[in-house]
């Protein structure tokens, strides 16, 4: 039927649009632009991707009296250096409120490109190797959007930061998947997130003539793996016999633990010709909210990835790129000192992780050792075993059903891991929950006296 007629009889009909009466012009109007809505309103390029983990869980910690070791940010003030180098920002010249340098405040990018040359082993030119972004986020989006085409295979390193497969899937990509497989360890052995590791044999069976990108993830968001340098020269070799772009994304580069190193895969031989390193201000200097992101690389990638920038955002806050160019400057004078926020913020970091690991291990809770990252990952296969019934979805992942349950019940705010894994592969990752460590003495005392008042419930 014709739209004008179906409309047509519709006004007509009695109690439809109202009492018996002729429907007026505006109820015409609405069901016409409800039929006309027949279409699909989104983009295919959305389809599946609406869901986000992080909208829902930090819902869910609103709504229950919890102490929040879910989202991963700090929960303290970033460094002083920091906040006074925003504040002078903000009060010192009134221009900094206009916009800058497309690229980037042009110290920042020169800062940047002096720091990371140094550390990759480039001569590194701040206008054409470093890109300013609105945090890691819009690196990563950049460079996915720049680099990855329709039909190309991207190689995700699963678990992953879960906008990798959504920013694949919005670029025209075909997210390939390969996992990191825990290797066994005698029981009670507190296990370490350097015991998951890639297949070798698997990891070069992804490859195909179509691959375009492999994304690394170092130190890894969730699992706190920090992959050793033998590990990345392996990927490192199937990239360059594959010709394929590295996405490398390094924003936990300098919270490692323990004597573990961060290794940038554009620092090994052959690698800076194909990857983009991607950092965050937010995970550098304790400041999430100011969302001071960055792209680096060759020219022959970054010019690509520019042309997305000056095509969707152009320019990112001033201020906060200064107050970033001027914490860096400060860190470079420091730099190998144990003045440096660099050097002292990860033995504060790494002392949370214990103090975690010791107050989990209370309640039965199973740690697997964080190396690197604000984040570490608990096995929870006991409770799987004990409490299979928890309530939930039917179709519910464990881990999912276990946080609500852990958010409810004991006051505790984690993330289930099933959330860093692909569709079919959650199953694998069920008995997995991670908590963030990155967190205030006070928030641990919190945490401490909700374990204890579970291990007094466990024991009445
Ligand atoms: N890449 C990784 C690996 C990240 O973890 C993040 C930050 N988000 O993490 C929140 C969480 O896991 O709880 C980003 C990129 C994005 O960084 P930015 O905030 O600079 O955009």
């Amino acid at each position: 039927m014709a739209l004008g007629r179906l409309v047509r009889s519709a006004a007509l009909i009695p109690g439809l649009l109202g009492q018996g009466k002729k429907a007026g012009t505006s109820t015409i109007r609405c069901l016409h632009q409800t039929l006309a809505m027949a279409k699909q309103l989104q983009s295919r390029r959305l389809n599946g991707i609406d869901k986000n983990p992080w909208v829902e869980y930090t819902q869910l910690a609103a709504e229950y009296d919890v102490v929040n070791l879910g989202q991963g940010f700090p929960d303290f003030a970033p460094p002083d250096f920091a906040v006074e180098a925003f504040q002078r920002a903000i009060s010192e010249d009134f221009m900094l409120n206009q916009y800058t340098k497309a690229f980037g405040y042009p110290p920042l990018t020169k800062i940047l490109a002096h720091f990371f040359g140094k550390l990759l082993g480039q001569d590194m030119d701040p206008q054409s190797n470093v890109l300013v972004t609105v945090g890691a986020y819009g690196a990563l989006f950049y460079t996915f959007q720049a680099l990855v085409d329709e039909g190309d295979e991207v190689i995700i390193i699963e678990p992953f930061f879960d906008c990798y497969e959504p920013m694949t899937l919005m670029a025209g990509g075909r997210p390939v998947f390969v996992s990191l497989k825990p290797s066994p360890v005698q029981d009670g052995e507190v296990t370490s997130s350097s015991h998951w590791q890639l297949d070798p044999v698997e990891l070069a069976s992804k490859f195909t003539p179509r691959t375009k990108a492999l994304v690394l993830n170092t130190p890894h968001n969730p699992l706190g793996k920090v992959f050793s340098r033998s590990e990345l020269e392996l990927v490192a070799s199937l990239c360059q016999k594959h010709d394929t772009i590295c996405i490398s994304d390094e924003v936990y580069q300098w919270l490692v633990f323990d004597s573990c190193e961060h290794v940038s895969i554009a620092s090994l031989p052959g690698m800076w010709e194909r990857t983009v390193t991607i950092g965050s201000a937010g995970k550098t200097f304790s400041a999430t909210g100011w969302k001071v992101g960055w792209a680096l690389g060759p020219d022959r990638l970054l010019k690509h990835v520019r042309t997305v920038h000056l095509n969707s955002i152009y320019h990112c806050p001033t201020q906060a790129q200064v107050a970033v160019a001027r914490s860096f400057e400060r860190e470079m004078q420091h730099f190998g000192q144990p003045s440096s926020y660099f050097s002292s913020f990860p033995q504060t970091v790494q002392h949370n992780r214990d103090h975690m690991i010791h107050s989990l291990q209370s309640v039965g809770l199973r740690p697997i050792k964080s190396q690197g990252s604000y984040f570490m990952v608990v096995d929870i296969s006991d409770f799987k075993k004990k409490m299979p019934d928890l309530p939930g979805a039917p179709d519910e992942a464990f881990d999912r059903r276990f946080v609500k349950w852990l958010m409810k019940n004991k006051g505790l705010a984690a993330i289930p891991v099933s959330v860093f894994a692909s569709s079919s592969h959650q199953k694998e990752f069920d008995h997995l929950i991670r908590f963030c460590f990155v967190k205030k003495e006070s928030t641990l005392k919190a945490m401490d006296e909700r374990l204890l008042k579970w291990r007094e419930e466990t024991r009445a």
